[in-house]
């Protein structure tokens, strides 16, 4: 079975005790390759008592070793963000670099409502907010855009992935929050929403969501995602969409290709979980970063066409109609 080689590195970003806003737990990162630097955004934790989240930022030359800033980057400032900010996904869609970012709203103990809200950014320090993308009530997350380049699009449309956990019955085709596949007419408005992939196996039992932004790679787009079983591990999988029609699965890991075994995916805020949010790729090597045990940031890697093979062989072919 295919595995994700685990960076000698880990975990490759702490807490940092001296920093007020990022003391209790960093996490769960979105990251953007530009050619030159890996950018990461990353949620942090400063205390526990409210658990409010913000985001920081830190950045690599070799995918290994990040610095980060001082300050928290994104924050909340807006009401609906009033609870936090959490699980930031980095992607770029005609030539401007866009973050997801989940914001709880109506808080009501053991019962939040959930959405997933957009923003824009230039230099990673200042953010365009536009607004919440997920519709109301879905209790929508783990959005991910497609990366779009106007010039070499293979569709017109732009393109999401997201798990609307709201979205389950006979009316819905699915019995556990899944993995839905949306397009639109702009990067904020999506009209067209059809289910993508359910849990199918008994590590991703409970629910799946969309990992990291979806790769483009010269079999199809390359998607890493996570799966929860009934005793709340969380795993990670993924799955290779047609290039052109992405709604067309070419091949699905059928056991996970990353489950915590670490300690520091073991033991943490949240026991047992490895969460990937980011990737890019280095020298032909998938790099997949994820939050572990929701403590710290960790950084997997395997071969780019190990794992592209692998999803086009036998073992990874589709098996239930849709
Ligand atoms: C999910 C999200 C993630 C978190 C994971 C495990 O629902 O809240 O931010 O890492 O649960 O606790």
């Amino acid at each position: 079975m295919l595995q994700l080689k685990r960076s000698k590195n880990n975990p490759i970003l702490i807490p940092d005790p001296s920093s007020w806003w990022e003391k209790k737990a960093v996490f769960n990162c979105g990251i953007l390759y530009d050619g030159k630097v890996i950018h990461m955004l990353y949620r942090a934790i400063g205390e526990y008592e409210n658990y409010v989240s913000r985001i920081g930022y830190a950045s690599s030359s070799d995918g290994f070793t990040f610095t980060r800033n001082n300050e928290s980057v994104l924050y909340p400032e807006l009401d609906y963000e009033k609870f936090g900010i959490e699980d930031p996904r980095l992607i770029t869609v005609d030539n401007k670099n866009y973050v997801t970012y989940v914001v709880l709203s109506d808080y009501v103990k053991n019962n939040p409502s959930v959405s997933t809200a957009l923003a824009k950014t230039e230099d990673f320090s200042h953010y365009e907010r536009l607004g919440i993308v997920t519709l109301p009530g879905s209790q929508d997350k783990d959005v991910v855009l497609f990366p779009r380049n106007v010039a070499e699009s293979e569709f017109q449309r732009y393109m999401l992935l997201h798990r609307p956990s709201a979205w389950v019955g006979p009316q819905y085709n699915t019995e556990k929050p899944s993995i839905w596949i949306a397009e639109g007419d702009s990067v904020t408005n999506y009209d067209k929403h059809s289910l993508l992939i359910k849990p199918e196996e008994t590590w991703e039992a409970l629910k799946i969501g969309a990992g990291v932004p979806p790769i483009k790679t010269e079999k199809g787009w390359l998607v890493i995602y996570h799966g929860v079983n009934e005793e709340h591990v969380y795993s990670a999988g993924a799955i290779l969409l047609d290039i052109k029609e992405p709604t067309k699965i070419l091949g699905r890991t059928r056991t996970p290709i990353l489950s915590p075994e670490e300690q520091y995916e073991l033991k943490g805020d949240v026991n047992n979980v490895v969460f990937p949010t980011g990737a890019c790729i280095l020298d032909n090597r998938l790099f997949v970063y994820y939050g572990a045990a929701d403590k710290v940031c960790c950084l997997a890697t395997i071969e780019l066409k190990e794992i592209l093979d692998y999803l086009l062989s036998d073992i990874c072919s589709v098996k239930t109609e849709r």
